[in-house]
């Protein structure tokens, strides 16, 4: 079938908005046809050319939500007419990683997926007759999509799309960091770098946890007000200061914070996150993601004396067993998602969804087809 898709055709270039080809869902596979997506600032990362495992063509986008066309030979757990939210971290319930109870990380099609294919090592897109990449197993940036099985969270068909997409990465991610990954607990102090749409996220579900202080630092302090308005009890610019930045949170907090979140990218702010962290037992949270060849450095001293390091995946959650749970929390109001969505754009209009993040002047742009 036909389908209207935002193609990358190649790094640094913008998307094309063209009628790309999209065979029927194979044996294990879902067609998908896709109502709403976010732009996450991965979806930029990834068509910079910066990303080890950016493929070119591919259809980008991994923040959606849409409508089963089709299912494949096989499929029972969804069928057409079901409402989905497709998963970049799968959930297949037989892999030694779902199984072991510590990790949301399934790995039965993350080879494949990371190689821009289908888990049959095959790709259901092509234009003009040549192969175009899946990306994150998801490809939301094209109405009609195919997923697999195991990458789809079935949700409330009465869920609005247009806002719970975005449960598909940045608000799942930043608020499950809080719960699933560090497990913030109410009074601890929690620093939060970067305020984009994962920071904010991480905000909110700090203050869900009741957290006793939410310290939001960001360069850009056109993004102070909705982390005020979030829950940030304290607002930082880095650049307003002399002193690095670790060393200010440092002073603010008595000796440090609790948990720190790092939401950027930045291996340097991954530094600063760190190293504002409690001596003993303060721990920090690595989410954003660096390009390739970036490495992070810290004097082992810090860890030697009880700060951690960890990092976060889609918030440490398990898409088919909690996401449906979290489109209920949303639904009513306990996960709230209209202070993310600061521009609607049609498809046709994708590309500046990246300018608007680029120029920091969008938290989530939401993409209807
Ligand atoms: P965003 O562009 O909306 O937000 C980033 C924010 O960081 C902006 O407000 C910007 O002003 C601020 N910033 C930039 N440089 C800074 C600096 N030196 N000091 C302080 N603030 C600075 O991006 P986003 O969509 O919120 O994504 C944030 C990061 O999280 C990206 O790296 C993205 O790839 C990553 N991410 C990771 C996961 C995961 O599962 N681990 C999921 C989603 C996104
Ligand atoms: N491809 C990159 C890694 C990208 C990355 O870390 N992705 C996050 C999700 S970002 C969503 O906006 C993630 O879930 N990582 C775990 C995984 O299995 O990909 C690289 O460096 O190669
Ligand atoms: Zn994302
Ligand atoms: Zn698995």
């Amino acid at each position: 079938m036909k389908s209207r898709a935002a193609v990358a055709f190649a790094p640094g270039q913008p998307l094309q908005i063209v009628e790309i080809d999209v065979a029927p869902p194979r044996a294990g596979e879902v067609l998908v046809r896709i109502t709403h997506t976010g732009v996450c600032h991965t979806d930029a990362f990834t068509l910079s050319g910066d990303d080890p495992e950016g493929l070119f063509p591919a259809v980008l986008g991994h923040e959606g939500a849409g409508v089963v066309v089709e299912v494949g030979e096989g499929v029972t757990s969804l069928q057409a007419g079901d409402h989905v939210i497709p998963l970049y971290t799968a959930e297949c319930r037989e892999c030694k990683f779902c199984k072991s109870g510590k990790t949301n990380l399934c790995q039965k099609v993350r080879a494949t997926q990371g190689k821009g294919l289908m888990p049959d090592g095959t790709s259901r897109f092509s234009y003009n007759g040549q192969p175009i990449h899946h990306y994150m197993g998801t490809s939301t940036f094209s109405e009609y999509t195919v997923v697999a099985e195991i990458s789809l969270a079935k949700i409330n068909p009465e869920a609005p799309h247009e806002k719970v997409c975005l449960l598909g990465c940045g608000v799942t991610t930043g608020i499950g960091a809080v719960h699933n990954t560090a497990k913030v607990k109410a009074g601890d102090i929690v620093a939060v770098f970067g305020l984009g749409g994962i920071g904010l996220a991480v905000i909110q579900g700090a203050r869900q946890a009741k957290a006793g202080r939410i310290i939001g630092i960001d360069t850009n302090p056109g993004k102070f007000d909705l982390a005020r308005q979030m829950g940030a009890t304290d607002v930082v610019n880095p650049k307003e200061h002399d002193k690095p930045i670790q060393d200010v949170i440092v002073e603010m907090t008595d000796g440090g914070v609790d948990f720190s979140f790092e939401c950027i990218g930045n291996v340097d702010v991954m530094r600063a996150a760190l190293e504002c962290c409690h001596k003993g037992w303060g721990e920090s949270v690595i989410i954003g993601v660096a390009g390739a060849g970036q490495e992070i450095r810290t004097r082992p001293f810090q860890l030697v004396t009880g700060r951690v390091w960890r990092g976060s995946a889609f918030g440490g959650v398990k898409g088919r067993t909690q996401l449906p749970g979290m489109v209920e929390d949303a639904m009513r109001g306990d996960i709230q998602l209209d202070p993310f969505i600061t521009h609607t754009l049609p498809l046709e209009r994708i590309n500046e969804a990246f300018e608007l993040m680029h120029a920091g002047k969008s938290i989530r742009t939401v993409i209807h087809y």
